[in-house]
């Protein structure tokens, strides 16, 4: 079969390191190849951009400038990274890809979908995700997480009511695309979240015959 790409989104310290660390190990035990990786990031030179785009000092950044570094990363991910993984035969588990952009630079920031969508096919061209977990949360528990790990990066010094226009747009994204989206909600215990998770994927697996 064909390898898959897969991403996992939500808020901020919704527990995506922590539940792509329960799909590794549903990929290891089925004997799948992947390359994990995250956005913005994943190479070099996107590493280098994200380290911009988090930097707590780089507060005036304009939300055209903050758009277009995100797709500058993925431009350089998808050509360096997850293209030729896909290529090679390898599954892709990414942790973020292009719905954070409509969530955040959409949602949260209030930027044209038309214009997203526009990047969003100079950059990647036809490759989107086939299958994405998107945990939901009530951003102010995210955040109460996030906080309690230290020094807050710039996306983390935003407003309450900036990650509740993110969780909104994450929600309306699972809701038009139910079969690409696994919706699971995050606020469960750590051990319901991963079997709901867990389970979801199996059916999903199962049916693809991964
Ligand atoms: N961004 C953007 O604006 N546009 C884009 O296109 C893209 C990204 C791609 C970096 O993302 C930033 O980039 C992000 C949006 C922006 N904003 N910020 N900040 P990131 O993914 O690197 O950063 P993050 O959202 O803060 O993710 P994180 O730090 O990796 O958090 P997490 O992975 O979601 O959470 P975690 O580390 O797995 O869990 C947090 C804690 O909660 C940890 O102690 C866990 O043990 C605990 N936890 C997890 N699940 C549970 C449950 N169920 N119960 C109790 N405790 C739990």
């Amino acid at each position: 079969m064909q390898a898959q790409f897969i991403t996992v989104e939500g808020v901020e310290g919704v527990g995506k390191s922590t539940n792509i660390a329960a799909i590794e190990a549903l990929l290891q035990e089925r004997g799948i190849e992947y390359v994990k990786t995250r956005e913005p990031g994943g190479t070099e030179i996107a590493e280098r951009i994200r380290a911009l785009l988090l930097d707590p000092k780089a507060e005036s950044m304009a939300e055209m400038t903050e758009l277009l570094l995100v797709f500058a990363a993925r431009a350089e991910h998808l050509e360096k990274l997850i293209k030729p993984a896909l290529a090679r035969g390898e599954w892709v588990l990414c942790d973020r890809f292009t719905d954070a952009t409509f969530a955040y630079q959409g949602g949260g920031r209030g930027l044209s979908t038309d214009t997203i969508s526009h990047l969003q096919s100079l950059v990647q061209g036809t490759v989107r995700p086939d299958l994405t977990v998107i945990l939901d949360l009530d951003p102010e528990i995210g955040l109460k997480r996030a906080r309690e790990r230290g020094e807050l990066d710039r996306f983390e010094n935003e407003a309450q009511t900036f990650f509740n226009k993110v969780r909104s747009a994450y929600l309306e994204i699972a809701q038009n695309d139910p079969q690409r989206c696994v919706l699971i909600d995050a606020g469960q215990s750590l051990e319901q979240v991963q079997a709901e998770l867990r389970a979801r994927l199996i059916t999903r697996f199962d049916a693809m015959g991964a």
